[in-house]
């Protein structure tokens, strides 16, 4: 008797928690503990393939445990259960291998599908090269020509504490991707160690890997802002390297085009110029901050035993041609990059100026863009 209310009781618990649990997942639950559903059409059939799988799992688990519940209550031994004594039922093991066996294939057609789908790099309209570098991105449009690095641009007070975080925190770059609402190809790379582009409302994350060219798609509907980051633990700065992507209306992305590649002109046409000290030292601070600070860092001091120091460095206060060419070619087998290819000739020359005046460095040396083009 006693027995009879227990197992009537528990099994209106189980009910109500059934219950509870499914109209929640109906609700709330899909934004604060679901998948995201994302932007995208792709990013759309990855949330309804997780959902499809999650229902089979739930009926599964349902069936599977209100048998086993049955059959613990009506026959235990209390009420005199006797077990049956037949063995080995052929029907029975066909019965139980066949239905696993539809539910399995039921599973893998849509998920092959959805698979093949995000694979599918054919046809695309605007091909983007994404590099991975410690610590930022680099985003080359193939087909316009356009090349830059991506940069995250969260203040530094901000993020030792000193100042209240934004509401984008870590989250924002100097220069976003930017597309429009056709196929655009990635092509995912990475220069040093093994990066992941992620923004979760594409619905899918890629390695970037040193040697080898990982492709993904996206076709985004809706012009928006949208914000991700390395997905792959990739050393120090993993954390500092965000990714904006912003999709533009056809009109927008023209123009933004057009200004890329006036300033990639401007720059070139810099490159010819003598600056003057103020220019040299006013250009390079910001590029110092951005470019050098995160192992240098901002007060020149390095990281002792890690990132040498810049302040008093024998490189940075003495010969001038050593300390251009270890920030033109880096220092192979560290982690000093050959900056070369990621600053303009400008940007260099501003920079290495910086290091040879600032910090209590005066040596009172200017580079210059030409000595910088002279040697790359
Ligand atoms: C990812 C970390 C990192 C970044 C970013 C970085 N460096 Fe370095 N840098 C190093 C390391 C490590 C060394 C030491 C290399 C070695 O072992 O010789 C170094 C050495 C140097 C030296 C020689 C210092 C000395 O006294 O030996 C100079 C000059 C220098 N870097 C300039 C720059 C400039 C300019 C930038 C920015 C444009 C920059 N570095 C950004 C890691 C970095
Ligand atoms: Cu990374």
């Amino acid at each position: 008797m006693f027995a009879k209310t227990l197992g009537r009781t528990l099994g209106v618990i189980w009910g109500t928690v059934l219950l509870l649990g499914a109209s929640n997942a109906f609700a709330g639950f899909s934004d604060t503990l679901n998948l995201r559903e994302g932007v995208t059409a792709i990013s759309q059939k990855v949330f309804d393939l997780h959902m499809l799988i999650f229902w089979i799992c739930v009926v599964a688990c349902v069936l599977v445990f209100a048998v086993l519940i049955y059959s613990i209550f009506t026959h235990r031994k209390s009420k005199g259960a006797v077990p049956a004594s037949f063995h080995e039922s052929t029907t029975v093991e066909i019965i139980w291998t066949t239905i696993p066996f539809l539910v399995l294939v039921a599973m893998a057609v849509p998920a092959t599908t959805t698979l093949l789908a995000l694979e599918d790099t054919r046809d695309s309209d605007i091909s983007i090269q994404v590099t991975g570098y410690q610590w930022k991105w680099k985003y080359d449009y193939l087909d316009e020509g356009i090349s830059f690095f991506s940069v995250l641009t969260t203040p530094r007070d901000q993020i030792v504490g000193d100042a209240p975080k934004d509401e984008n925190y870590l989250l924002e770059v100097d220069n976003p991707i930017v597309v429009i609402n056709k196929k655009i190809r990635f092509l995912i790379t990475s220069n040093d160690v093994i990066h992941s582009w992620w923004v979760p409302d594409l619905g899918w994350k890629q390695d970037a890997i040193p040697g080898f060219i990982n492709a993904a798609w996206t076709e985004l509907s809706e012009p928006g802002t949208y914000r991700g980051k390395c997905a792959e633990l990739c050393g120090k700065d993993h954390g500092f390297m965000p990714i904006v992507l912003i999709a533009k209306t056809e009109d927008d992305y023209a123009a933004w085009v057009e200004e890329q590649k006036g300033a990639a002109a401007a720059a070139a046409g810099d490159a010819t110029r003598t600056l003057t000290m103020d220019e040299l030292m006013a250009k390079g601070e910001p590029v110092y901050n951005t470019s050098c600070a995160a192992c240098h860092q901002a007060n020149g001091q390095g990281i002792p035993g890690v990132f040498p120091a810049i302040a008093g460095s024998a490189v940075a206060t003495g010969d001038v041609a050593k300390h251009i060419d270890i920030g033109v070619n880096g220092v192979a087998g560290t982690a000093m990059q050959a900056f070369g290819e990621q600053l303009s000739a400008v940007d260099l020359a501003a920079v290495i100026t910086y290091q040879r005046n600032a910090f209590g460095n005066d040596t009172g040396d200017m580079v210059q863009p030409a000595d910088i083009t002279a040697v790359k």
